[in-house]
């Protein structure tokens, strides 16, 4: 048995912090409002980096501390909805910035829940035996695609990246349990960056194209859907709820990080918590919590710590994965 193992963790956010009252100075909105509903004080808004550049910084980190040849990585997944183009991927341009002239890349489309998604593939490809190293990121320059006229969600997001470097050193399974969902039927409530169709036969333009949320509706839905998801998959690897050192989830607001502690009976201690900082990361806040983590010393990566990873957002998409550390 090949056991993957997370052997690195990095991220990297734009160096520009935006704080709630450098928004009230653009738009009718206040410190008080957006702190007190969503725990967000800051975010880092990127002047000119793209999604490439923010995962290519996390690449390179990722590559330096680890020592490893870029050549001998065999795939880069990045997870992402806020890609520099569709074609190339991000995950081709971060591939030829850091010279993994060996590895395969493409990008994976899952919103919030990008990075699970991304780590519950990655796992696959080495414990199979099929690859032996590979990199999984998440990446988002939000900032592009937020509509910066809606003060309901343009307080929400910020940019940056993180990810982290797999092999199949692992003497124990990296995933114990996991559970990945979709619900496509209610996608519209989270929409974004449509395709319009224009051509010599047709010609369709979507309303808005910019990011739109039926904020309610997500809300409700975090707090229904995901606890029991989470209750699915820790059902499924025999472990109670408390034998769970730490619960890192999709950082896109505090309030809903305290019900879910609560329906699930947790102190809520153990959910780490960083949108203060950076606001609503998309597929990158999950690994800039852990990476975060890592550095500062709340848990090391030896095998030692059971950890909840739980995504949740547009598609609709949510998961769980249930991993040793
Ligand atoms: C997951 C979630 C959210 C989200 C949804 C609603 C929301 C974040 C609505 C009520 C408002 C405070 C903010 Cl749960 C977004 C994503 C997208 O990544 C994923 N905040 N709020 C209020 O009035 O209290």
């Amino acid at each position: 048995m090949n056991f993957a193992k997370i052997t690195q963790a990095a991220h990297y956010v734009p160096e520009n912090v935006v704080s709630n009252d450098d928004l009230s100075k653009i738009m009718d909105t206040n410190n008080e409002w957006i702190y007190s509903r969503t725990g967000i004080k800051n975010r880092h808004i990127s002047t000119g980096e793209n999604t490439s550049d923010l995962a290519t910084k996390v690449v390179k980190q990722l590559i330096e501390n680890s020592g490893v040849d870029p050549e001998l990585i065999d795939f880069i997944i990045v997870a992402t909805v806020t890609p520099d183009s569709m074609m190339p991927s991000t995950a081709a341009r971060v591939q030829a910035q850091v010279g993994a002239t060996n590895a395969f890349a493409y990008d994976l489309t899952a919103a919030c829940s990008g990075f699970v998604f991304a780590l519950s593939t990655a796992e696959k490809l080495i414990s199979s035996g099929a690859y032996q190293r590979g990199i999984v990121i998440g990446a988002e320059v939000f900032s592009k695609v937020i509509d910066w006229s809606d003060r309901s969600t343009a307080v929400l997001f910020g940019d940056g990246a993180a990810g982290v470097l797999l092999d199949n050193s692992g003497s124990q399974p990296l995933i114990i349990a996991e559970k990945m969902q979709t619900d496509g039927k209610r996608g519209g409530s989270l929409l974004s960056s449509y395709a319009d169709i224009q051509t010599p036969f047709a010609s369709v333009s979507y309303e808005g194209s910019n990011l739109s949320m039926e904020g309610r509706a997500i809300f409700d839905f975090a707090v229904r859907d995901v606890p029991k998801n989470i209750q699915a998959t820790l059902e499924k690897s025999d472990l109670a709820a408390e034998e769970i050192d730490y619960y890192l989830l999709h950082q896109a607001n505090s309030r809903i990080l305290d019900k879910m502690a609560k329906k699930l009976g947790v102190t809520r201690n153990k959910f780490l918590q960083n949108m203060q900082e950076y606001g609503n990361t998309s597929a990158a806040s999950i690994p800039i919590l852990l990476s975060e983590s890592v550095k500062n010393g709340i848990f090391s990566l030896d095998g030692q710590t059971k950890v909840v990873l739980t995504g949740f957002g547009g598609g609709l998409t949510w998961g769980t994965a249930i991993i040793n550390l």
